[in-house]
């Protein structure tokens, strides 16, 4: 690292850190009980609340919202400017007070409103059978068909697209993922699912108040694994099929011949050899039966391997490329062993390595050990923040970290923000010590 670089990674951080503090505003969190003529509301009662033009719906659940067993509910803040801002709530279309958003509130808003059959709005145990004039003729529940994840299909990804379709307007949305709560969404959507065999219902509700459901029973994710055979040379293995990871004979000390892998992607040099001890093998004429038996060339490998110590050397780490840094290990001994040869690919968080700390790469917590990270979690809700994010079940608690309703995205809960403040700072510290360290070596 030299001045410039480490003046311009201060820059950066002193610039970009409080703009990206500043960005979305932490979200306004309610919860609360829902009465209807004094009577806890019936499930999936809707509860909208609208800011600025925009919408955010949730259901009850044992006449509950924003709680177990109802979904997390929440009203975001996406540009920052929502402080001070009037909520406006709804429940099944009927107006039911305001609240004043704050950034971090955490608040209990409890409804109870009335209705009677002849108000226009569908509330309470009115139904189409009891109460046409609110709720409408009868219809039959809206038919729901998921169009992906797809039954009994195999995903290489823990991302799974949530692509839903009915033949009826919808009013609310909501799926539940093998037998976790429930989570409203906006079709379409984007669902993590963990490794393994999965299940997924999907509900949706009319404005008649019918609710109708579809289910996959059974799709699978199956995380790519490395696989001894493919012609890549992936993590464990020395080589596979043509693929040396740049290693040739001259890397283990021989100046002719190819490197062959074996079936267990090991390198062999039993295909190296050195011209000059061929070019006094060439009167013999049987070039390849003298080099399987070994006679002619053993001393370039044989000489090795029994007395020699692996010394290795690794080049710097690459830059992050599909979130994988990679570098070169070679050994100075050239014993032509893979023994304790150090790891030539890892994963790369994109925060700096100090002891004990913890970073996300893809799903995967690293926590930084002797200097390097190391992988020791991987989270089948994904990392955020290095921890495991959450389940859904596991996210009522507003102190935790919070899945919205809306998208499904995974939000961090107020007291996660000072971390951008303190990864900033590491960063400006590092920066400064490298700094006058620099200095004084060169002054
Ligand atoms: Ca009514
Ligand atoms: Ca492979």
């Amino acid at each position: 690292m030299d001045r410039k670089t480490i003046f311009t990674t201060y820059l950066v951080a002193v610039l970009v850190c409080p703009l990206a503090s500043a960005a979305p505003g932490i979200p306004h969190q309610f919860y609360g009980s829902v009465y209807i003529n004094n009577t806890p509301a019936p499930d999936y009662t809707v509860i909208k609340a609208i800011i600025d033009g925009d919408e955010y719906s949730t259901i009850t659940k044992n006449g509950l919202y924003g709680q177990k067993p109802a979904p997390i509910f929440y009203i975001p803040d996406p540009d920052g400017n929502r402080e001070g801002k009037t909520i406006q709530f709804y429940i099944g279309g009927r107006s039911a007070g305001n609240y004043t958003f704050k950034n971090a509130g955490y608040t209990e808003l409890n409804f109870s409103i009335t209705t009677y059959c002849g108000d226009t709005y569908c509330l309470g145990d009115e139904t189409c059978s009891s109460c046409p004039e609110d709720c409408g003729t009868c219809t039959n529940p809206p038919q729901v068909i998921i169009y992906s994840p797809e039954e009994n299909a195999v995903y290489n990804t823990t991302n799974i697209p949530l692509i839903v379709a009915s033949d009826q307007e919808i009013e609310i949305w909501w799926y539940s993922l093998n037998s976790g709560g429930a989570v409203v969404f906006t079709p379409n959507t984007t669902i993590i699912v963990e490794e393994g065999e999965n299940q997924i219902f999907v509900f949706a509700k009319n404005y008649q108040g019918m609710v109708g459901s579809d289910v996959v029973l059974n799709f699978t994710v199956e995380l790519p694994q490395p696989e001894c055979g493919n012609n890549i040379r992936e993590e464990g293995e020395e080589c596979d099929g043509t693929d040396f990871g740049g290693l040739t004979c001259s890397s283990y000390g021989y100046d002719s011949g190819n490197l062959l892998c074996l079936d267990n992607c090991v390198i062999s040099t039993e295909r190296c050899y050195n011209s000059a001890a061929s070019s006094g093998q060439t009167g013999g004429g049987t070039g390849s039966s003298g080099m399987s038996g070994g006679s002619g060339f053993a001393p370039a490998g044989s000489g090795r391997i029994s007395t020699c110590t692996p010394n290795w050397t690794c080049s710097e780490w690459s830059e992050c490329i599909g979130n994988l840094q990679t570098r070169k290990c070679t050994d100075a001994n050239n014993c032509g062993t893979g023994e304790g040869k150090p790891e030539e690919t890892r994963p790369c968080p994109s925060t700096p390595c100090i002891e004990g700390s913890r970073a996300c790469a893809g799903p995967n917590v690293m926590e930084c050990r002797g200097g390097s990270w190391t992988k020791i979690e991987t989270c089948p809700g994904g990392c955020a923040g290095g921890e495991c994010v959450a389940p859904e079940e596991e996210a009522q608690n507003p102190s935790a970290e919070a899945e919205t309703a809306q998208t499904g995205l995974v939000i961090l809960d107020p007291s996660a923000l000072p971390w951008v403040a303190v990864i900033c700072g590491i960063i400006i510290v590092l920066a400064v010590y490298l700094g006058f360290r620099k200095l004084k070596i060169r002054y």
